[in-house]
C-alpha cells in the first residue's frame, strides 16, 4: 500500500511499514481490506432501529416495513448520533462533578483555581462569604449534578449567552433540559412507532446537542480548571519521536483528567523512579494522546505522543511499556497490537472494558494508590523490552499550548492601552476583527477520519486560513494535527498573513492556539458569547467559524449541531451519513440559517472547503462591518 496515500505524517509513515514488516495488522491495512464501504449506511439509509429490519431505502424500496420514509430514517439515525455524543461527553462531566464533590484539602483532589470556583459559586447563587472553600465547592459539585437529572427547568449556562441568542433557543423550543432528560427523549422519539418528521427529529438533535454543548460540556470544562488548574502558557513537543529510548515509556490515551492527573502524579513518585532505574530506564517519560493528552499537555506540559490514528502506530515503536486509557476513542484493536510487542494495555473503567486488555480499575476514592498501581506495573515492564523490535521515528514538534480563555485574555492585555481600557477583556480581539488585521477566527477541531488521508485536511485548511488572516483556535485531535506539523510553535508566524503575523508577533502567540480536549469547545463557545455580548450582537453576527475537516466520532456530531445551534457556522470535511435524505441536507445546509443564524456545509476536498470558508469569513465581515 502507498503510504503517502494513507497519511501526510512522516512518523505514522515509517511505522506503517514497519509494522508491515513485523506482521501487525493496523488500521490502514483493514481500510485497505474493506475495498468500499456500504452505501446505506453511509446515506443514513439503513433503519436498524426495531426488529423487523435492517430496512435499506432505495427507489425500488422507498419506505421501510413500517412505512418510514428516507426522511424519518435519515433524521432518526442522525438524532441519535447526536444523542450518543451527548451521552459520551456529559458523562465525562458527570465523573468530574463526583470527583468535585470528593474533593477534600487532604485528599487526592483539590481546588486549584479557587477563583474560578468563586465566580462559579456567585453566578449559580451560591453562599461564599466566610464559607470554607471546599464546602463551596461541594455546593457547586451538587448544582452541577443536579443538571444532568434537574425535573424543572432549563440550562443553568443559558443565562451567559447574548440575550438575542436566548430568544431564539426559547422561541425554536431547543432550550436543552436536563442532560439525561434531552438523551432519554431522542432515544424515545427515535423508538419504533414515534417522530416521523424530519423537522421535528432535526429540532430535537438541536436541543440534545445543546445539553452537551451548553451544559455537560460547561461543566466538564469549568470543573476541571476548578480542581486541575486553568491552563496557561506552556511549552511541549507534539509526535511519536517524544518516546526515548532509555526511560520507560507510558502513554495515556483517552478522555477524563481525574485519571491522568494521578498518574501525571504517580510518574514523579520517587519510590517508582526508584524501581524504573533499578529496572534499568533512566526514568519514566508520560506522554499524551488523544483528549487525555490534550487535557495534561494543556496543564502541565505532557508531551503529545499523538493523534487518534496514531494509537496502534505508537505501540508498533515496540518502545511503549503501558498504553493506559480509560474511555473513549480507543480503538479495541490495542489489544492485539499490544500482544506483538512487549506493551502493557492496561484498560481502567468499568465502562469502556476490552477484552485482551490488563484491566486495573481506577476509582477516584482510591486514586494515587490505583495510579501508583498502574504506573508500577508499566515500569516494571520495562524489562520485557525487546531491543531489536524498537523503532522510534526521530520527528516531532515543538508547540506552545494552554491557550484557556483566561490565557488569551492575558496575552491580549500586551497590546492594551492601560490609561484607557480596562484589561482582562475581549476588547483587543475584537479591536483586531473591527480593524480586519484579524478577518476571522476559526475552530479547526475533531478527529481523525479514514475517509481521508490522515492529517491532510487539517493541516491543508489550517495552513490557508491562517496565510489569509485568520486566526485558529483549536482542540481534540485537530489541535495534535497542528502541533505536530509546527502550527502551534511561535515561529508558523512566517506562514501567516502580514495581519496575523503582526498580531502573533504583538500578542506573543502562535498562529494556531491550542484550547484543549473537545469537551474544552465549550471555551470556544464562551469565548464567541463573549465577544458578541461585549458588541452587544449576536454570535451569529461575529465572524467565527467551527471547521471540523476529518471528523468521525458520535461526540463530533453533537459538537458540530450545537456550534451551529449556537450560530456559528460549521464546515465538514466528510460528510455525514445524511445525504440519503434530500431534506435533511436541506435543513442541515441552509434551512437552519433562518432559524439559528448558521448552518454546516460540506465538501470533502480540504482545498475547496478552505476557499469557501475564507470566503464566507469575507461576506461575514461585510455584515459585521455594517452592524458594529
Ligand atoms: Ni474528540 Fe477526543 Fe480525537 Fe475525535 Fe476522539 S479524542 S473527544 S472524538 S478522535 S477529536
Amino acid at each position: 500500500m502507498d503510504k503517502k496515500l494513507m497519511t501526510i505524517d512522516l512518523n505514522s509513515q515509517i511505522l506503517i511499514e514497519k509494522a508491515e514488516k513485523d506482521g501487525v495488522e493496523t488500521m490502514y491495512d483493514r481500510k485497505n481490506g474493506f475495498k468500499s464501504q456500504c452505501g446505506f449506511g453511509l446515506q443514513g439509509t439503513c433503519c436498524r432501529i426495531c426488529g423487523m429490519g435492517p430496512c435499506r431505502i432505495s427507489p425500488k424500496t422507498p419506505r421501510g416495513l413500517c412505512g418510514a420514509d428516507e426522511h424519518t430514517i435519515v433524521g432518526r439515525n442522525f438524532a441519535r448520533m447526536v444523542a450518543g455524543g451527548t451521552a459520551a461527553h456529559s458523562d465525562h462531566a458527570r465523573d468530574i462533578a463526583h470527583t468535585l464533590a470528593l474533593s477534600s484539602r487532604d485528599g487526592n483532589y483539590k481546588i486549584r483555581d479557587e477563583k474560578k470556583l468563586i465566580e462559579l459559586a456567585i453566578d449559580w447563587g451560591v453562599e461564599t462569604e466566610c464559607r470554607d472553600i471546599y464546602d463551596i465547592a461541594h455546593e457547586v459539585a451538587e448544582i452541577g449534578l443536579m443538571e444532568f437529572g434537574k425535573p424543572h427547568g432549563v440550562s443553568i449556562f443559558l443565562k451567559n449567552a447574548p440575550k438575542v441568542r436566548q430568544e431564539i433557543w426559547k422561541t425554536i423550543g431547543i432550550e436543552p433540559r436536563a442532560i439525561d432528560r434531552e438523551i432519554a427523549t431522542v432515544m424515545h422519539s427515535t423508538h419504533i412507532g414515534c417522530s416521523a418528521d424530519i423537522d421535528s427529529l432535526i429540532n430535537l438533535s438541536l436541543r440534545t446537542s445543546m445539553a452537551d454543548g451548553w451544559q455537560g460540556s460547561m461543566i466538564g470544562t469549568r470543573f476541571s480548571d476548578i480542581m486541575f488548574g486553568t491552563p496557561m502558557p506552556t511549552q511541549t513537543e507534539a509526535n511519536l519521536g517524544v518516546l526515548e529510548e532509555n526511560k520507560v515509556n507510558i502513554i495515556l490515551h483517552g478522555h477524563e483528567p481525574t485519571l491522568s492527573e494521578m498518574i501525571v502524579l504517580a510518574a514523579d513518585d520517587p519510590e517508582l523512579l526508584a524501581l524504573a532505574k533499578e529496572m534499568g530506564a533512566e526514568g519514566i517519560n508520560l506522554s499524551g494522546m488523544c483528549c487525555t493528552g490534550n487535557e495534561i499537555t494543556m496543564r502541565h506540559g505532557v508531551k503529545i505522543a499523538g493523534d487518534f490514528h496514531q494509537q496502534e502506530l505508537a505501540l508498533v515503536t515496540g518502545a511503549v511499556e503501558a498504553m493506559i486509557v480509560d474511555v473513549q476513542c480507543i480503538f479495541p484493536a490495542l489489544a492485539y497490537v499490544a500482544d506483538c510487542y512487549h506493551t502493557k494495555f492496561i484498560t481502567t473503567s468499568p465502562k469502556a472494558k476490552i477484552t485482551g486488555s490488563t484491566y486495573m480499575q481506577f476509582s477516584e476514592e482510591n486514586a494515587y494508590k490505583d495510579a501508583k498501581k498502574i504506573v508500577k506495573e508499566a515500569v516494571l515492564n520495562f524489562k520485557n523490552r525487546k531491543p531489536e523490535k524498537v523503532l522510534i521515528p526521530e520527528f516531532k514538534s515543538p508547540a506552545t499550548v494552554g491557550y484557556s480563555i483566561d490565557a488569551i485574555l492575558s496575552q491580549l492585555d500586551r497590546v492594551v492601552n492601560f490609561n484607557v481600557d480596562k484589561t482582562g477583556t475581549v476588547k483587543p480581539l475584537i479591536d483586531c476583527l473591527k480593524s480586519g488585521v484579524i478577518r476571522g477566527v476559526a475552530a479547526v477541531v475533531g478527529c481523525n477520519n479514514a475517509k481521508s488521508v490522515t492529517n491532510k485536511n487539517h493541516v491543508t485548511i489550517m495552513k490557508e486560513l491562517i496565510k489569509n488572516d485568520i486566526l485558529v483556535v483549536s482542540t481534540g485531535c485537530g489541535a495534535q494535527a497542528a502541533a505536530k506539523f509546527g502550527l502551534m510553535d511561535k515561529g508558523a508566524k512566517k506562514l501567516c498573513g502580514k495581519g496575523l503575523a503582526t498580531v502573533c508577533e504583538l500578542v506573543d502567540i502562535p498562529p494556531v492556539l491550542h484550547m484543549g480536549s473537545c469537551v474544552d469547545i465549550s471555551r470556544i463557545v464562551d469565548i464567541v458569547s463573549e465577544c458578541a455580548k461585549y458588541l452587544d450582537v449576536d454570535m451569529c453576527d461575529i465572524p467565527a467559524v467551527g471547521i471540523a475537516p476529518e471528523w468521525m466520532s458520535e461526540k463530533a456530531v453533537a459538537i458540530g449541531t450545537y456550534v451551529v445551534a449556537s450560530g456559528i457556522d460549521t464546515y465538514l470535511g466528510i460528510a455525514p451519513p445524511v445525504t440519503g435524505s434530500k431534506k435533511a441536507v436541506e435543513i442541515l445546509t441552509n434551512g437552519l440559517k433562518k432559524e439559528v443564524g448558521a448552518a454546516f456545509t460540506i465538501n470533502e476536498n480540504p482545498d475547496e472547503l478552505a476557499a469557501i470558508i475564507i470566503d464566507d469569513i469575507e461576506k461575514k465581515r461585510d455584515h459585521f462591518e455594517k452592524i458594529i
